[in-house]
């Protein structure tokens, strides 16, 4: 019974990715996680304003987590499908320089 109950307790509950961003690279808190409802934080331990972007590799929805000022966070809930996402920051020459990655979304 309370197997049961956590194990819909885990289901209820979004996973997590936290994406830490600096000049000029990102730090992911994991390197995947489940599908399904997830809730990604950007925080910001720069000196420059950053942003995120990521997309699932042959998909064409863009999801995007806004422009966090040096200090700051924001955070974007979404539905993830499984696949590999793409991430980068969209500000200008900041993914040249080296702000983007990957995460893997695998099927629980
Ligand atoms: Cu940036």
């Amino acid at each position: 019974m309370i197997a049961t109950a956590l194990a819909l307790l885990a289901l209820a509950s979004p996973a997590r990715l936290q994406v830490s961003a600096d000049e000029f690279s990102y730090t992911l808190s994991r390197p995947s996680l489940v599908a399904g409802p997830a809730i990604v934080e950007l925080v910001n331990y720069g000196e420059d304003a950053h942003d995120l972007r990521f997309r699932r590799v042959g998909g064409t929805r863009t999801y995007v987590v806004g422009k966090t000022r040096p200090g700051g966070r924001a955070e974007l809930e979404a539905r993830l499908l499984p696949g590999r996402f793409a991430l980068w920051c969209s500000l200008p020459d900041h993914r040249r320089r080296g702000m983007s990655g990957t995460f893997l979304v695998r099927r629980s």
